[in-house]
């Protein structure tokens, strides 16, 4: 290692540094007029399982929040499931439970499912929860006292053979509005314009079929009619993006109605006074910020209505662009109708779309995050950079695996991943360590020039762009370190040569700063490469100005992206076609699909991944820290593992990662395809003693079949073998 000369050289450069630092605090982190910020997450029901729609909210709206408090901020992020409403009673009625049993299980289900995307809220709250129940009838009392709520008589849907009324996701039928399909409550297949009940034309019973009839029944309006000019203002002053705004205000031109606030439904919030009607699920749902702010500072022992009540907060909702009427007109009047002050930020995302078709579950069109993702060994990261830097965050986002491959390869892999690679290794190879050489100015310059556009970016909530501009910076730096090539400047000017890496140098380790918010696993393990000894939690923005050398220590590098490889994305694409090819050939649901429901129901945890699967470290390390649910040993002794013997090994045509085994397990010879490619020769595997699973189900892998799998450790495909001589067969107990 090297001692630094500190004066002679620190001086002058911090000079430099801290003059940058000066302008990044000046203009890039200028704290806002509000020194505390809330951001929400619109509530996904509880009906239905985390799939990449769900994420293309909440993923922004996290990086949002890191960047933020990374300014500086004081930012408290909040979200929950939202369990009311007729969606969960149809779903529930459909799988024999209880609305809020199956609430809790799928409530669960998004909880682990966003921790392990490393979304972190401050808390996850349940909108069937007290601290809601006793929130929302607050508010709807408040909202009854002053006047803004009235009861009426209405035509309400009802079906003559279920013999009950049909409210919402009960009735289907023809928007007054377009024409298009829709539901009872909103046309979600066109105009996306909140239904009334008894608006919707030719109404029938989803759950019979029957055409509906209409009876009289009373029911309770909000006087939404009388918040145009209230609403007005809102609009003009609420920031985010654009599109919401424009929507409402279109809505708001061509007339408001007022809303009805009830339902006839067993599950759900009484309306007070009234024991035979529930509050309506979109009265409840954004309630539930409220009560999940008042649940996360009881904890903490704040007060609330710091956050609500004070002006000394900004609200901020991320939600996407189909519920927009909702949150830009229905929220804000209640919110004002009871007393409360309005939000002042809405930021929406654009749709999803798979392979160019509209998102479908009911068609398959549909990536889910854990089946499909996460438990197969994807990174969270990637789907992270993915999401974030695919598009425009209010444009739709068409997902395609093989664009998902190709961004990461080329961008993620080849791009940041060869660069901050490439920096680290020459400087331990050459000089054991962080070179003791201040950066240039050049490299300043373009760090800040990376920070405005980052800032620049996500004020106007262009988080592609924010993206893309560190991504500029890794380009330059692999374009750097490319065409200054140290290592053939090392032979003639070896001072040179330390220059340009400690320029790298620093380069990465403000790349690691600004990638952290995109993708925080892979941010976290360079900054351990790097070996600054400050927590990269801890950092500011100013810390991609101020030097490395002094407060790190660099180790051993390693390779820190992997690259996502054919046959594996081939894979995810096979099952996203035959899971489309299943449901257009009139199963109601894949088989695949429903294993998929079933262990979701059964898993607490992690579950054991299917081909195809990559063994990432993102999955393991979640194995380490929840690990698989409890077996008994009844059910470890199912597993037939023996000792065997490899007795030849040969790639597979076309497969960079397959190898075909031919293993001697003491009854017989099996042939086991095996993912090990990338780390042994075939010819060094003969002859190995390895552990075979050997009743695991037959399966096919690029056209081949294999019989079982041989165990093997970690990233590398260590295979594990007995540690001394033991017959093959010898069964493992
Ligand atoms: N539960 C899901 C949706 O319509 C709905 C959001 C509630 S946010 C308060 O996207
Ligand atoms: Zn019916």
């Amino acid at each position: 290692m090297y001692f630094y000369r500190i004066v002679s050289f620190l001086l002058p450069h911090q000079q430099v540094a801290s003059c940058y630092i000066y302008t990044l605090l000046s203009q890039n982190c200028t704290p806002m007029k509000k020194p505390s910020l809330l951001v929400t997450c619109g509530l996904p029901y509880t009906n239905g399982r985390c799939h990449i729609g769900h994420l293309r909210t909440y993923v922004p709206a996290d990086f949002y929040v890191r960047y933020k408090r990374r300014c500086g901020v004081d930012v408290t992020f909040i979200c929950g499931s939202d369990n009311h409403g007729t969606p969960i009673v149809v779903s529930a009625e459909a799988e024999n439970t209880t609305p809020r049993a199956l609430s809790e299980r799928y409530h669960h289900h998004f909880d682990v499912t966003f921790q392990k995307m490393q979304i972190f809220f401050d808390r996850f709250g349940m909108s069937d929860d007290p601290t809601n129940r006793h929130r929302t009838t607050d508010i709807v009392t408040r909202m009854i006292n002053a006047g803004y709520v009235y009861p009426k008589v209405i035509h309400q849907a009802y079906c003559p053979r279920c013999s009950r009324f049909l409210p919402d996701r009960y009735l289907k039928g023809t928007c007054p509005h377009c024409g298009k399909q829709a539901r009872g409550d909103e046309c979600d297949q066109g105009c996306g314009k909140p239904l009334a009940p008894g608006e919707l034309v030719d109404p029938v019973c989803t759950i019979c079929g029957t055409d509906a009839e209409f009876r009289e029944q009373e029911h309770y309006f909000m006087r939404l009619s009388e918040f145009g000019s209230e609403l007005e203002g809102f609009l003009e002053r609420l920031k985010g993006t654009e599109n919401s705004r424009n929507y409402a205000k279109g809505w708001l031109r061509e007339e408001i109605h007022d809303w009805c606030i009830t339902r006839t439904l067993d599950w759900g919030i009484p309306f007070p006074g009234r024991s035979d009607l529930t509050i309506y699920v979109w009265v409840d749902a954004p309630i539930g910020y409220i009560a999940f702010t008042e649940e996360w500072a009881k904890e903490k022992g704040i007060d609330w209505k710091e956050k609500w009540c004070s002006d000394d907060c900004e609200i901020t909702h991320f939600i996407g662009v189909d519920i927009t009427y909702h949150h830009c007109l229905f929220w804000p009047a209640m919110l004002h109708a009871a007393g409360y002050r309005m939000p002042d930020t809405v930021i929406a995302s654009g749709m999803v779309k798979i392979d160019g078709q509209k998102f479908s579950k009911s068609r398959g069109y549909v990536v889910w995050a854990n089946e499909e993702y996460l438990d197969r060994g994807l990174s969270a990261d990637y789907l992270r950079y993915y999401l974030l830097s695919y598009t425009s965050h209010t444009k739709e986002l068409n997902f395609s695996w093989g664009v998902y491959q190709e961004r990461i390869n080329n961008e993620v892999v080849n791009t940041l991943g060869n660069f901050v690679y490439r920096a680290m290794h020459f400087a331990y190879k050459e000089y054991g360590g962080i070179p003791e050489v201040a950066p240039q100015n050049e490299i300043f310059s373009q760090i800040q020039e990376t920070l405005d556009s980052i800032q620049a970016a996500i004020e106007s909530y262009e988080f592609k762009e924010a993206v893309d501009a560190i991504m500029a910076l890794a380009a330059y730096g692999n374009n750097y370190i490319q065409n200054s090539a140290p290592w053939k400047v090392k032979k003639t000017d070896p001072d040179a040569a330390q220059q340009i890496i400690a320029d790298c140098l620093q380069l990465t380790k403000a790349l690691t700063i600004l990638i952290d918010h995109v993708m925080p696993e892979h941010a976290k393990k360079i900054w351990d490469l790097l070996g600054v000894t400050t927590p990269l939690s801890e950092t500011s923005f100013s810390d991609v100005l101020t030097p490395l050398f002094g407060n790190a220590e660099l180790k051993k590098p390693e390779i820190v992206f992997q690259k996502l490889d054919d046959d594996l994305i081939k894979g995810f694409e096979e099952i996203l076609k035959q899971r489309i090819e299943a449901l257009a050939a009139g199963e109601a649901e894949s088989e695949r699909d429903k294993e998929a429901k079933k262990d979701m129901m059964k898993s607490e945890g992690i579950k054991a991944p299917q081909p195809p699967c990559i063994s990432s470290d993102a999955s393991e390390e979640q194995e380490q820290e929840g690990g698989r649910p409890e077996i008994t040993i009844d059910e470890f002794s199912k597993m037939e593992l023996r000792i065997g013997k490899i007795l030849e090994a040969k790639g597979i045509p076309k497969s960079k990662k397959l190898l075909c085994l031919q293993v001697d397990i003491g009854r017989e010879v099996r042939q086991i395809v095996s993912g090990i490619a990338p780390f042994y020769a075939p010819e060094d595997l003969v002859g190995k003693y390895v552990v075979v699973i050997c009743n695991l189900k037959p399966a096919k892998l690029m056209g081949v079949e294999s019989y079982g799998m041989v165990l093997a450790a970690g990233d590398e495909a260590v295979l594990l073998s007995p540690v001394a001589e033991v017959p093959v067969g010898t069964l493992i107990r």
